[in-house]
């Protein structure tokens, strides 16, 4: 399996995540590629390229243009305002406080294009989320070209990135550009499988409205997980989107027997939808050792999930997302791969 992975991943690295009222270091670090790329090269997945240049044009045709200028300029303007710190939002456009005006003031700015607070912001912030795009798109690319599969090792995330907003440590949707990238070539339909462990709520909204791209996420049901306000079963899709979206909220402590279930009502709706082409947005954060989530699945449970998920039989694009079990993330990763490939 073609593999794809830039080290400007390293250009974002937040010194602190806002979590139970305290700055700590954050979860979603650079270690992490560390042991994925270790475990990859173990296992004798040794295919690992890197990306060509982002394409910016795909980037624009996705995303929000301020939102895009917000990013690449946000850390100069945090810093000529005066402020030392790292970027955080603190005000936020909440209910009935939602004009759709982008304040001029970079304070307030960040709060407009933030979703959630505990995704700071640092100089090299736009750049490592552009090469995890790159990454994403590059991947893309290969599968376009012929390749049965495809390993995208973004990082920074991306399912928790809508087309104008940032947070859950994502900025942009690298699995949305995947599968417009996908519709673009010529699959008439396409589909997104979210097996991170938090509700898909960027790649949800990106596609709601939209019948050719399909959108699946098992994730820890909103009343008790983050990102708490979307992913609900009866969230279904709206338009020409209606009926293509599946949620599988899922309670704390859900085993893998349960999750599998899930897993394979999730592809039958895949297959019954008639997609050309598949998306994975591979977070393993569903593992029973992570620390910010609430499933039990263990690692043998991970090679199944990959097993399943071939099944369909369609071009694949895999990309990461979360998983904090740090030691565990590389090996939860490749079982997803290695079981994918048989
Ligand atoms: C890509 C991805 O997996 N993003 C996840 C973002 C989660 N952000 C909120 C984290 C809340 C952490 N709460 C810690 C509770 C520890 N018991
Ligand atoms: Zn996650």
């Amino acid at each position: 399996m073609r593999i794809f992975y830039s080290e400007t991943h390293r250009r974002h690295f937040p010194q602190g995540e806002l979590n139970g009222g305290e700055l700590v270091t954050p979860f979603e670090r650079p270690s992490r590629v560390e042991y994925v790329l270790a475990r990859l090269k173990e296992r004798g997945l040794t295919d690992i390229n890197a990306p060509d240049a982002p394409d910016m044009a795909a980037i624009r045709a996705l995303c929000d243009p301020g939102y895009l200028d917000f990013l690449e300029t946000a850390w100069d303007d945090w810093v000529a305002e005066g402020f030392r710190g790292e970027i955080i939002a603190a005000s936020f456009p909440v209910r009935r406080m939602q004009m759709g005006r982008p304040p001029r003031n970079i304070d307030g700015k960040v709060g407009y294009y933030c979703l959630a607070a505990e995704t700071a912001i640092t100089n090299g912030t736009w750049e490592a989320a552009l090469s995890s795009a790159a990454s994403a798109q590059s991947a893309t690319r290969a599968v376009i070209a012929g390749e049965k599969a495809a390993f995208a090792l973004c990082r920074p995330p991306g399912h928790h990135a809508t087309a104008d907003m940032y947070g859950g440590y994502c900025f942009l949707n690298n699995a949305a550009l995947a599968a417009e990238q996908l519709r673009a070539s010529g699959a008439g339909k396409v589909a997104v499988l979210d097996i991170d462990f938090h509700h898909g709520n960027g790649t949800q909204d990106i596609f709601y409205d939209r019948g050719d791209v399909f959108f699946a996420s098992l994730h820890g049901a909103p009343e008790d997980a983050f990102p708490y306000f979307l992913g609900y079963a009866d969230e279904t899709g709206t338009g020409d989107g209606d009926g293509a979206t599946a949620n599988f909220p899922m309670a704390p402590g859900t085993p893998y027997s349960e999750w599998s279930q899930a897993l394979d009502q999730a592809i039958a709706r895949i297959r019954a939808h008639g997609a050309e082409a598949l998306v994975v947005s591979l977070g393993v954060d569903a593992y029973k050792d992570d620390p910010i989530s609430f499933f039990k699945l263990d690692s043998p449970d991970f090679t199944d999930a990959g097993r399943r998920i071939a099944t369909l039989g369609l071009p694949t694009v895999f990309c990461m997302e979360g998983g904090y079990a740090i030691e565990a993330v590389g090996i939860n990763t490749v079982n997803v791969l290695e079981g994918f490939e048989g």
